[in-house]
């Protein structure tokens, strides 16, 4: 289902040039309503006057996550603070958070993008969707509900969590759509089947999964499990939430919704733009964003853009599933982290050398398990057991609430995790994507 023909199917020339005029009004208000990108521009000696094309958005300095936090809370901002009706902030936790003030035209952008990636999905106004993205600060639950608002759909505003009254509600008011992670899809499933429910003798039809990275075949068990279609939805706080980009019937590639986000692939080294076809970072610019619009943003993912027609009759470019990072962030239970900030918390705790390997597995419940491997001084290691016990469960709870995901930890001796020579290995990532 197309929910915005008009747009979504547009001849290209024209959307073209709807672009190069959003992104010539947008240099224009950024540089005269933004500080931090009007020096930007001055220091790469660009004036909006310079822009005559889309192609001419090479021109333009990028953004960095680093930009975003040093101008915390509301450095970027590009309009009073009256204008702003909804806050939505990372869900990492190093440093500071990456901070989205939004616009009453920027939730209808979002309300747009959103209503666009359901009905990719094939949701309609007889769905009932049940959504068990989190609510909050996070921009997975919004994101969705406000996407089914638009639709005309049903929506269930569930957050994760007691799977029980999940799957009681899911069977009582025969939800047709599953909106989370996918690894929390799959855990559901496992909870089903223990508790002897049938899902495929359920309403539910169709999902849209993503928030974190997911495979084929992770994708075809999802299928076989709930007998539904499972669809890959992308989105990034910083942009918009979800709703960035969404598969269609097609399932092949992500449409971007271009007319609000404008994609470029860049060598993340040398920062030169590449072709559609080949791989790098993924770049994106908020050509109509009000509240904290974005140029040239990079998000460190990478993938690569296809830009042959899609049998579904929308003209949009598409991106690949996402093909990995160009950091060392993990998305642990869709909680974005960086082995540093575990690292950070240890040199702060009494007893532990800054030695340590984070295990990650996908556990028999689907659900990524972590195990934090650390190494204790040589005092610790006495006949006196009680200490060690003491000092274990404080670390756990100290990670707890510092990065806001549960781990296993597992105290060692001295020098018994590997040394490696240059580059340390932090992360034995054992899910498979
Ligand atoms: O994860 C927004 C979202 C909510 C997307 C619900 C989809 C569904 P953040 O917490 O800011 O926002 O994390 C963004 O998550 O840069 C990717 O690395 C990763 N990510 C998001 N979607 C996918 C996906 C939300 N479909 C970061 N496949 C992004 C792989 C994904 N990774």
């Amino acid at each position: 289902m197309i929910f915005n023909p008009e747009n979504e199917c547009m001849d290209i020339q024209t959307r073209k040039k709807l672009q190069f005029a959003a992104l010539k009004n947008l240099t224009e208000t950024v540089y005269s309503k933004v500080p931090f990108y009007r020096n930007k521009m001055e220091q790469a000696k660009i004036t909006p006057y310079d822009i005559h094309s889309i192609a001419d958005i090479e021109k333009l300095p990028f953004t960095s996550k680093d930009d975003l936090r040093e101008n915390y809370p509301h450095g970027l901002r590009a309009c009073s603070q009256a204008r702003i009706v909804e806050v939505h902030m990372s869900s990492g936790t190093t440093g500071k958070p990456v901070v989205n003030e939004y616009t009453k035209k920027d939730l209808d952008i979002w309300w747009e993008s959103m209503a666009r990636t359901l009905s990719g999905a094939g949701c309609t106004r007889n769905d009932i969707v049940h959504n068990c993205y989190g609510y909050g600060l996070f921009t997975g639950g919004a994101g969705v509900h406000y996407g089914s608002l638009n639709v005309g759909a049903e929506v269930l505003p569930m957050s994760s969590g007691n799977t029980e009254r999940q799957l009681m509600i899911m069977r009582d008011f025969g939800s047709t759509m599953l909106t989370c992670t996918p690894s929390y899809a799959l855990y559901l499933a496992e909870e089903a089947e223990e508790a002897g429910i049938d899902l495929k003798q359920l309403p539910i039809n169709k999902g849209c999964f993503g928030a974190e990275p997911w495979s084929e075949s992770m994708r075809a068990e999802i299928e076989s499990r709930y007998g539904m279609k499972a669809y890959d939805i992308y989105g990034l706080t910083e942009i918009i939430g979800p709703g960035v980009a969404f598969e269609c019937e097609a399932q092949n590639g992500l449409h971007i919704n271009e007319d609000f986000f404008y994609p470029e692939i860049i060598d993340p080294a040398s920062g030169k733009s590449l072709p559609a076809g080949e791989k790098g970072e993924l770049v994106f610019t908020t050509l109509t964003r009000e509240g904290t619009p974005l140029l040239r943003y990079r998000t460190r993912d990478i993938t690569c853009l296809i830009n042959e027609p899609c049998i579904c009759g929308r003209t949009t470019i598409r991106m690949n599933r996402l093909l990995g990072r160009t950091d060392d962030m993990l998305i642990i239970r869709g909680v974005n982290i960086f082995p540093s900030q575990i690292e950070q918390a240890l040199i702060e705790i009494e007893g532990t050398e800054p030695q340590y390997m984070i295990i990650i597995n996908r556990g028999d419940s689907h659900l990524d398990e972590v195990e934090l491997q650390v190494e204790v001084k040589k005092e610790f290691f006495t006949d006196e057991t009680r200490g060690l016990e003491i000092l274990r469960s404080r670390i756990e709870h100290i990670m707890k609430s510092k990065l806001q995901i549960g781990m296993k930890v597992k105290l060692v001796e001295p020098k018994t995790i590997e040394r490696s020579i240059g580059k340390a290995k932090r992360v034995i990532d054992n899910r498979k994507f």
